[in-house]
C-alpha cells in the first residue's frame, strides 16, 4: 500500500515552495543597488573592510522588518474583514481576557524580535569598533566651524589647513574643499577631535560616522580597499555653515601614499594642527573671518542700526 500524504501537509509544502520560488525570483530582478538596500556602494568591491558586514545588517534588519509588517498588515486587515459587525449581531462581541497563550505571545515574540535584532547589531558593533593595538597610518581629524584639519600623525605632516566656504567664496565647491589621502589596504585608525563644538566624522561610501566632542579623542580604524574619491561631510548639525562643512577623500596606492606625505613635508607642511588653535584665537576667529568675507553685509547691517 502507497501510504498517503495527508492533504494539508501536502498544501503546505506547496505553499512553501511557492514561497521560495517567489523569493528567488524577487532576488535574482533585484538590480545590484536594491540588493545593497540602496546604501552606497560599487559594483567592483567593497570600499572598507567594514562596509560588507554594515551592509549586511541594515539588508538584513529591513528585511525581516519588511516580513513582520507584511504579517502584521495582513492579521488585521484579515481581523477587521472576518469579524466585521454584521446586520443580525446584536449586543458585544464576545469579550476575550485573560488568554494566557495569547498573552505570552504577543510579550514574547516581540521580546525575541528585539533580543534578535539587538544580538546582530551588537555583534557587528563590535566588529566595527574593534581596534588593532598597531594600526599601519593613524590620522588626527580635528572638525572646527566649519571646515577640517587633517594631521598625519606618523608622518608630523598635516594637509594645509581647511578654508571655511565663507572664506573661499565658493560653497561646496569640490576643488577648494580640504582632501584627506588614505592609503589602501593599510589599517588607519582615526582619532577624532573639535576644536569648537560637537561635529561628526562622516565619508558617506564608509557608511559609518563618529561624533567629534570637545575635550574627547574618539576613534576608530578601517582599511580602505577600493582607490577612488569619496565624498564626506560633517554629520551634526554645527551651526551656520554646518551644510558646507564638506571634504574628500583619496583612496590612494601605499606608494602614492608616501609621496604625498613626502609632498606635504617638501611644500613646508610640518607639524600637526592640533586642538590648540583654538577658535577663540584672533586667527580663527569665525565671526571676524566672516566679516572679511562678506563686508557688505556687515555694512547694511550698521545702516540699519544707524537709522533706529
Ligand atoms: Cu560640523
Amino acid at each position: 500500500m502507497i501510504p498517503q500524504v495527508p492533504q494539508r501537509s501536502r498544501r503546505s509544502r506547496r505553499l512553501a515552495a511557492t514561497g521560495l520560488a517567489l523569493a528567488t525570483l524577487i532576488l535574482a530582478g533585484c538590480t545590484e543597488e536594491q540588493r545593497r538596500g540602496f546604501m552606497p556602494g560599487y559594483s567592483d568591491g567593497d570600499v572598507t573592510n567594514l562596509t560588507g558586514r554594515i551592509t549586511d545588517l541594515w539588508v538584513g534588519s529591513w528585511s525581516v522588518l519588511v516580513i513582520v509588517g507584511l504579517i502584521v498588515w495582513a492579521l488585521t486587515i484579515w481581523c477587521a474583514i472576518a469579524y466585521r459587525r454584521r446586520k443580525a449581531d446584536t449586543g458585544y462581541p464576545i469579550q476575550l481576557r485573560y488568554h494566557v497563550p495569547l498573552e505570552l505571545m504577543f510579550t514574547l515574540v516581540p521580546v525575541v524580535m528585539v533580543l534578535t535584532l539587538f544580538y546582530f547589531t551588537q555583534r557587528d558593533a563590535r566588529e566595527i569598533e574593534m581596534h588593532v593595538a598597531e594600526p599601519d597610518v593613524t590620522v588626527n581629524i580635528v572638525a572646527k566651524q566649519w571646515s577640517w584639519d587633517f594631521n598625519y600623525v606618523d608622518y608630523d605632516v598635516h594637509e594645509p589647513a581647511g578654508v571655511q566656504s565663507f572664506a573661499t567664496g565658493e560653497p561646496g565647491a569640490a576643488d577648494s574643499l580640504p582632501t584627506l589621502y588614505l592609503p589602501e589596504g593599510q589599517t588607519v585608525e582615526f582619532r577624532l577631535d573639535s576644536r569648537d563644538v560637537i561635529h561628526s566624522f562622516w565619508v558617506v561610501d564608509f557608511l559609518y560616522k563618529k561624533d567629534m566632542i570637545p575635550g574627547h579623542t574618539s576613534s576608530f580604524q578601517v582599511v580602505p580597499e577600493r582607490l577612488g574619491t569619496y565624498a564626506g561631510k560633517c554629520a551634526e548639525l554645527c551651526g551656520e555653515y554646518h551644510s558646507d562643512m564638506l571634504f574628500n577623500v583619496e583612496v590612494v596606492s601605499v606608494e602614492e601614499f608616501e609621496a604625498h606625505m613626502q609632498d606635504l613635508r617638501d611644500q613646508g607642511y610640518d607639524g600637526q594642527l592640533g586642538v590648540d588653535l583654538n577658535r577663540q584665537q584672533e586667527d580663527w576667529s569665525m565671526r571676524e573671518r566672516h566679516d572679511e568675507a562678506y563686508p557688505r553685509v556687515r555694512e547694511g547691517a550698521e545702516t540699519e542700526e544707524a537709522e533706529q
